[in-house]
């Protein structure tokens, strides 16, 4: 365990050197230190070009044996998953490591007597509740293949996903709690279902007691873990066969199917999980702040649903492979109100608490003292994902919920890279407001100009890309292999494209700066939407904000700013606002990345992931408002109408 545990500066800098240096004898190591059925015989095969991507060839484990059993002999009676409900007055569940093995191997049995195989697809579209778990779990230990489709989603959106992965077998539940609002996620099943012949059976599990009716080949949940054991062997897996599929929408065409294997996701979840959280079992081992629960695991609590690669890698794989206790939350920030989540952190004591930018700017404008009623003295590592944090949610963060005390791990990463590939290591290497900071062991990022030419030295700016493999790399798309080679293989030869622009300070410290699709050229300059938003966002009076580019007849495009204010109070003079944020862009970046147009809005739409959808305000500003594409994924639809009535 030595080597997978990266307890200080100089410990980074050696595990770094050695994966690039000696790619395959380090991975090889750190797969070491999990329980394998047989041992690989080659640790890495790879071509870009292909592009084809091997790790650990011919190895055969079980994920959950890694995630439940191992951890029996040491851990048996330590708390595994924390259940919180939506409403905090339901009662919280504790499941220890014993209780989790023996429920994932009664489901297991539950999903083999109803007709799923090794290769099967399973579909999955639960709310957040234990149960959740314990179907991607199960699927796990028999080698089925679990598609966790998010809970918010449209029967549209649901049956195109069963299709694409002709799924055998679709759970679900009565209905999901979200705040003072009810899911009906089996009438939304069922709609989905009329148009998805592959299904042969659904499980479903009851939550919020709804009256609702089975039809054929549809059985109650609670039924099925009746009839059978707890006794479920772990079915012998190749490393390269695949664990899961999960969805991410491409800025075109239908969603792809990200395919992740068993070997490589699970190392790398694993390993980027304990280092850069500097999660650990033992208290006594860990720096920081003063605790009494000495020898107590650390409580880890993520934020994110386990319908998002976050969730799948960073609240159920990547905590449980190390034996952690990990927190699933099945409500949301507001509810019953915005000290939910602290109140959450002061109850389970959480220690690691892993968020999005979206979470905190949308806590910062609501709940300034909030934060200050709750303790939050366990808190050790806070951590962000999903978008570039702008500066001033970064010192909310930091001020109200870290004390100042707090490392901010700034995790950059994607669907398709299955887990951490640049961020900070919590308190052993350093943070930087709004920089990811470095690579992680094993990653080797570049920044390439508009050529493809790597651009040696520092300080440099470009697109990033990534020219080795690491384990936890999305090895296709399901059922499109061409496509995977085409959106991240094929932009620049023989390296992986993550569709994400970058700069590099003095020290090598990496800023994302947005997807490169969101750069737009005015009068010929390269302008980063984040970094402008970013500026915007520090206006004492703005709350949130999203930069667009529009036609111009002279400059080519001009930008067009939405703006949301934190007090929706029209009282303030709209006009001179727009000067104030006009002056401090030009300030701190210069004439040129003014907005030609500002629109204050009440609401941005955003998808289900908290992420901006900029290609529905991209069509307002520009005028084109007759096809805005699907907005079915928007977790606020009904604001769109609002800024198209209200456009400039
Ligand atoms: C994990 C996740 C991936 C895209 C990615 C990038 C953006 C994620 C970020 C970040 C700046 C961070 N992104 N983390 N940008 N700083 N710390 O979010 O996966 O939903 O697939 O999104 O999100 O643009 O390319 P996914």
């Amino acid at each position: 365990m030595q080597r997978f545990q990266i307890n200080s500066y100089h410990e980074y800098e050696k595990a770094y050197k050695d994966s690039v240096e000696n790619p395959e004898a380090f991975w090889d190591e750190i797969a070491s230190s999990f329980l394998w059925k047989k041992k690989w015989t080659k640790t890495l095969e790879w071509d870009f070009t292909k592009p084809e991507v091997k790790w650990f060839v011919n190895g055969k484990l079980n994920i959950t044996e890694n995630c439940l059993d191992r951890h029996l002999e040491e851990r048996a009676n330590q708390t595994a998953l924390i259940f919180e409900p939506n409403s905090p007055n339901e009662a919280a569940q504790y499941f220890t490591y014993k209780a989790l093995h023996s429920k994932v191997c009664q489901f297991a049995n539950v999903l083999k007597a109803n007709g799923i195989k090794k290769g099967d697809r399973v579909c999955i579209y639960m709310p957040m509740v234990p149960e959740l778990t314990i179907a991607v779990l199960a699927c796990a230990r028999i080698g089925a293949v679990h598609s966790v489709v998010f809970g918010g989603f449209s029967s549209s959106a649901l049956a195109a996903r069963i299709n694409d992965a002709q799924c055998k077998m679709l759970l679900t539940a009565d209905g999901g709690f979200r705040g003072d609002k009810i899911t009906p996620l089996k009438a939304i099943a069922d709609e989905a279902l009329q148009s998805c012949p592959s299904i042969e059976k659904t499980i479903v599990l009851k939550r919020v007691l709804s009256d609702v009716a089975l039809k054929t080949n549809q059985v109650w949940w609670h039924d099925e873990i009746k009839k059978v054991d707890d006794n479920c062997p772990a079915v012998e897996i190749d490393a390269e066969d695949m664990l899961f599929i999960l969805y991410t929408s491409g800025s075109t065409g239908k969603p792809k199917g990200m395919v992740h294997t068993c070997g490589g996701y699970m190392v790398y979840t694993a390993y980027t999980f304990r280092n850069v959280f500097q999660y650990r079992c033992d208290r006594t081992q860990r720096y920081g702040r003063e605790d009494t629960r000495a020898s107590m695991p650390d409580v880890y609590w993520c934020t994110a649903d386990i319908g998002w690669i976050t969730g799948h890698s960073y609240i159920v794989y990547g905590p449980l492979a190390n034996g952690a206790t990990t927190v699933m939350f099945e409500g949301i920030p507001s509810y019953p109100d915005y000290g939910r989540f602290w109140e959450i952190c002061e109850k389970h004591r959480v220690n690691q608490f892993y968020t999005a930018p979206t979470a905190i700017r949308a806590l910062a404008k609501n709940t300034v003292n909030l934060a200050d009623n709750y303790n939050l003295k366990h808190i050790k590592t806070l951590g962000t994902v999903g978008e570039p944090i702008n500066l001033e949610a970064w010192n909310w963060y930091n001020d109200y919920v870290g004390k100042g005390k707090c490392p901010i791990v700034d995790t950059w990463w994607q669907t398709e890279t299955g887990g951490i590939m640049i961020s900070s290591l919590a308190g052993v290497t350093n943070d930087k407001p709004t920089y990811a900071t470095l690579p992680l062991p094993g990653v080797q990022p570049v920044l390439l100009d508009e050529k493809g030419n790597e651009i040696q030295g520092n300080p440099a700016e470009g697109i990033l890309a990534i020219k080795f493999p690491w384990p936890g790399l999305a090895r296709t798309i399901y059922g499109d292999h061409q496509r995977y080679k085409n959106v991240y293989f094929s932009a620049y030869k023989g390296k992986y494209f993550p569709g994400d622009g970058a700069l590099r300070d003095k020290s090598g410290n990496y800023r994302i700066t947005g997807r490169v699709d969101d750069v737009i050229i005015v009068s010929g300059h390269n302008l980063g939407t984040a970094p402008i938003e970013d500026i915007i966002d520090e206006h004492p009076l703005v709350a949130e904000s999203a930069i667009v580019g529009f036609p111009h007849d002279i400059k080519g495009n001009a930008l067009y700013g939405y703006v949301t204010l934190k007090d929706s109070d029209n009282s303030y003079n709209h006009d001179a606002l727009r000067k104030e944020i006009n002056q401090l862009i030009s300030d701190s970046i210069g004439p040129i990345a003014k907005l030609e147009k500002i629109q204050f809005t009440d609401g941005l739409p955003k998808t289900r992931s908290g992420k901006i959808m900029r290609r529905i305000l991209r069509k307002i500003a520009e005028k084109d408002t007759s096809n805005l594409g699907d907005t079915s994924t928007l977790l606020n639809p009904e604001c769109v109408q609002d800024i198209m009535d209200n456009a400039l």
